[in-house]
This record gives C-alpha cells, structure tokens and sequence, in this order.
C-alpha cells in the first residue's frame, strides 16, 4: 500500500475516535454524588423549586442540586452528613417521596445505571423520558421506562441496571428513584454504554 495514503487513513481513524463522544466513558449525571445543596428555607424558594408540600430533615431545608423532588408524590427530604458513600454527604428519602433528575439521552442508544443505597425497603427506578425542543422545553413526554426495583439493605450497597432508548423521539431523559420505604442514596452514575 501506498504509504502517504497508510498514513492519511491512520490520521483520519485517529481523528474520528478522537471526536467521538464515547471514546471514554464519562459520567453524563452531573449532580449523582449530591454534594452541592440549595436552601428552600423561603415559600418563595419552596414555590420555585416546586417543593410544596415536601418534608425536610434540614434546618434550614436544603435540596440536593440537580435533583427534581416529584410535585405529586411528596415525601421527607434529608441531606444526610454522617453516613456517605461518596464525598460527604449522601440523600436520604422516605415518607413516599420520589426524587428524578435530568441527563441527556440519544434514540437507540444505551447507558449504564449504577447507583449505592441503603435503607428499608424498596426502591423501583424508573426512566422518564422526554422530547425536547432546542430551547430546552418538552414537545412531549414519552412512556417512563421501568428499570428494575431493588430491596434494600441495612449496609451500603451497589446496583447496576441498563436501559436502552428504544423511542426515536427521545432527546432528554430523567433518573427516577421511588422510594418506597427509607433509602439512603449516593454515587448515582449514568454512563453511554459502548456502541
Ligand atoms: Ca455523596
């Protein structure tokens, strides 16, 4: 083989993996470790992150950022400092209270879920997923996957799940955890799994 052409398709096949997204797994969860808190201590604040009606373990209450509490199955929300799995916080959840948040999703493509809980109970973790405009607006909302619920236990403990995005429309998608008892949740990471 011509050696200049050798070369030029080395170069291109190196400039292709370089550009592609999944070379190197990355977290696509910004906020999974939920060390960073906003304060809902006002009803101002409570309107505006749409938390009316939730029960807070912190004084003054604090939400993890990032993170949607569902505005119709309310529960009690705590940042817990005692007992993390990763950095030095951790979120607690009870009362029936479900939490989701956002992440980016591609039609036909799938990611891995891995996430560390404890507690009583059960949690059931779903995917909401959604159409989005450019804007960032939703055109619609999609059938919410169901992944898998999982029992808990009384010591820290990973799970790992994968959902593939089967519906071509979907652009955004939400992590969503039921928590159907008291969990105490950590270290939720979400990552495009190899094509
Ligand atoms: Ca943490």
């Amino acid at each position: 083989m011509n050696k200049a052409v050798t070369l030029k398709a080395i170069v291109a096949a190196i400039a292709s993996l370089l550009s592609s997204p999944f070379l190197i797994a990355e977290d696509i969860l910004r906020w999974g470790d939920f060390e960073e808190a906003v304060e809902v201590s006002t009803d101002a604040d409570r309107q505006r992150f749409q938390v009316e009606g939730w029960e807070f373990g912190n004084e003054p209450p604090r939400i993890p950022s990032g993170w949607i509490l569902h505005h119709a199955q309310k529960g009690k929300l705590t940042i817990v400092q005692d007992d993390a799995k990763s950095g030095n916080v951790a979120c607690k959840v009870e009362g029936g209270g479900w939490i989701h948040a956002p992440f980016p999703a591609r039609a036909d493509s799938r990611v891995n879920i891995s996430f560390q809980a404890k507690g009583e109970g059960k949690v059931r973790v779903m995917i909401f997923q959604y159409e989005h405009d450019s804007s960032g607006s939703v055109i619609q909302f999609l059938d919410t996957a169901e992944l898998e619920t999982v029992q808990l236990k009384e010591e820290w403990t990973e799970y790992k799940m994968q959902h593939h995005f089967s519906v071509p429309a979907v652009n955004q998608a939400h992590i969503a955890f039921d928590v159907q008892g008291m969990a105490v949740l950590d270290s939720v990471i979400i990552e495009q799994a190899p094509e």
